[in-house]
């Protein structure tokens, strides 16, 4: 049988996105460790010039960013439920997703990245851009059990990882109760793959 190839890493979260989906949806897959060292090579950088993790490939078709990598398996097996019912809760879940890609992955990711892997960052920036969301995912979450509707959707699941992580960020999750019970939630889902740093505690 033909079967799903994930490049990733154990401590990649936007990897961990995907896990999630192929977990959730029960689907084979083999994961390739695709390292630092490894990104940089010929052979990957011609299956993904981004020369970057997840890199998602199904027989002949390939898919890169982790974001696009859920909406294209809500879309193929899970549509609507995960990607919106409705022109309103789709529009809702793309703004979490454009926030993943930017607020989350350029605060709460880019901080992290300095702690765990000695990366050279813009501190300031990455704090400011950490303290605007965060708030906002707060509130929301005050208001909200899942992102967008009343389950899981991509937003959830785009969103979660770097936030889960936030620990390993020097981000305090005691601040923040709402987004800790939200991950703690999404931790606590049948089958949840565990991920180094991602805290497990029975959900409320
Ligand atoms: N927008 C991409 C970002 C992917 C990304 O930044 N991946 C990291 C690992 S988690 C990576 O490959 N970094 C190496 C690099 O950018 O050179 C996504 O959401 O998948």
């Amino acid at each position: 049988m033909r079967m799903i190839q994930l490049h990733g890493t154990p401590r990649s979260g936007n990897t961990h996105k995907v896990r999630m989906a192929l977990t959730f949806l029960n689907l084979p897959w083999d994961e390739q460790l695709t390292d630092a060292a490894a990104r940089q090579s010929d052979a990957f950088r011609a299956i993904n010039p981004m020369a970057q993790i997840p890199l998602f490939i199904d027989g002949d078709f390939r898919l890169r960013d982790s974001q696009a990598i859920l909406a294209y398996l809500a879309a193929r097996h899970r549509p609507g439920n995960w990607d919106g019912n409705t022109p309103g809760e789709r529009g809702e879940i793309a703004v979490w997703l454009s926030h993943a890609a930017n607020e989350i992955a350029n605060g709460p990711a880019t901080l992290r990245l300095s702690r765990q892997f000695g990366t050279t960052i813009a501190e300031d920036q990455a704090q400011a851009v950490t303290a605007r969301f965060l708030p906002v995912i707060e509130a929301h979450l005050a208001q909200h059990r899942w992102l967008v509707g009343d389950r899981l959707t991509i937003a959830d699941l785009a969103a979660s990882p770097y936030l889960a992580l936030a620990g390993e960020a020097d981000i305090d999750l005691a601040r923040w109760p709402e987004i800790a019970q939200w991950t703690q939630r999404i931790a606590a889902l049948p089958g949840f793959p565990t991920m180094p740093g991602w805290p497990a505690h029975p959900a409320s």
